[in-house]
């Protein structure tokens, strides 16, 4: 093997988030990076109950007991268990809010750090038994000045948020992330146990050509979602009508859309007044990044990192993607009664 062929400086993510602390002096403490470090470790941990779980899925038609005769924890629930456990441990968190409970945990001392975790632990679980990528959306807000940590201090708009990210579990898991300062890809090199730097300052195209919603609830929608989604699939020539993609996984989903430009949509419908995405770990981490990435994020009339949010687990509106067309989908918003 011809060595020189080897790179010798890859760039992990720990070293990555580190470089960025370095950046800034004496004032950076290490503690993000020592959070992110537990957060990249429950996303390996959850990868690999991933694959196992689909390996049980095969063999395990028998039942939902294991060779033991214990139950199986669903993999929701386990990933939900992974990440509240790496995160207390971490020292480093002092409220974590987890789609998976109803309410928020409060980390005691002598655990207790200064940062608010917010994560869906197994986004698009819908997709578990088909094998379909599916993936974990995490947000970090610093807690108040002053605070020892409350809800209040999760019940704040997306845009004070220090941190957010996402790991999809596909035929790789890569983990997605921006501090603020750009958006980094990363994949995990299972070899090396690391994340390594793969898709360094994502950039949403300004335009895209693939629309991505569940239009099987077409016959909710309002009609400013309607007729924007007539006006791409028959534009006037020499315009070409958009391609339709949809996963119905959120993470994938926003993934596409942030590599190849387009729009994403969920919105608010006849059936469900505020859509059906939770606004704290599911909306906010993903605008957050799609901002970040040159895109924008929108309820459809308004900035959504500007919600103040009133309940950890309210929901919210979603359109998020290249500027042009969330640009053009607001212009609907606008136009159409
Ligand atoms: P979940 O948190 O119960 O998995 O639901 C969230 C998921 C998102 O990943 C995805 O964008 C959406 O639900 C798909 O919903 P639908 O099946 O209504 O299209
Ligand atoms: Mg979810």
């Amino acid at each position: 093997m011809n060595t020189e062929e080897i790179s010798t400086n890859i760039i992990t993510l720990t070293r990555h988030v580190l470089n960025d602390g370095l950046r800034l002096g004496p004032a950076a403490t290490g503690d993000l990076t020592l959070l992110l470090t537990a957060i990249s470790f429950t996303s390996k941990f959850i990868a690999t109950n991933v694959r196992k779980a689909r390996l049980i899925n095969l063999v395990g038609l028998a039942g939902e007991t294991n060779v033991q005769g214990e139950e199986q924890k669903k993999l929701d629930v386990l990933s939900n268990d992974i990440m509240v456990n790496a995160l207390r441990a971490s020292g480093k968190t002092a409220v974590l809010v987890s789609e998976e409970l109803e309410d928020a945990i409060i980390i005691d001392d002598p655990y207790k750090g200064k940062y608010c975790v917010v994560f869906d632990p197994l986004d698009g679980s819908s997709n578990i038994d088909a094998g379909v990528n599916i993936g974990t959306i995490f947000g970090i807000y610093k807690i108040k000045d002053g605070s020892t940590g409350s809800v209040a201090d999760v019940l704040r708009p997306g845009s004070e948020m220090v941190a957010a990210g996402y790991i999809m579990y596909g035929s790789s898991a890569n983990l997605v992330l921006s501090t603020g300062q750009g958006v980094n890809g990363y994949t995990l090199d299972a070899s090396l146990g690391e994340f390594i730097l793969t898709h360094p300052n994502i950039q949403i195209p300004p335009r895209g050509k693939i629309y991505s919603f569940n239009e099987g609830n077409a016959m909710y929608f309002y009609s400013p979602v309607n007729a924007y989604l007539k006006s791409i699939k028959y534009p006037t020539a020499p315009k070409t009508p958009y391609s339709a993609r949809y996963i119905g996984s959120m993470v994938a989903d926003v993934h596409r859309t942030l590599l190849y430009g387009g729009i994403f949509g969920y919105p608010s419908d006849k059936k469900s007044k505020n859509g059906k995405l939770r606004l704290l770990y599911e909306a906010f981490p993903m605008a957050f990044l799609t901002e970040q990435a040159g895109g924008i994020a929108t309820t459809g009339t308004s900035r959504i990192l500007d919600i103040v949010p009133s309940g950890i687990h309210d929901r919210c509106p979603v359109f998020l993607g290249s500027r042009d067309d969330v640009l053009d989908l607001m212009k609907f918003y606008k136009e159409v009664p």
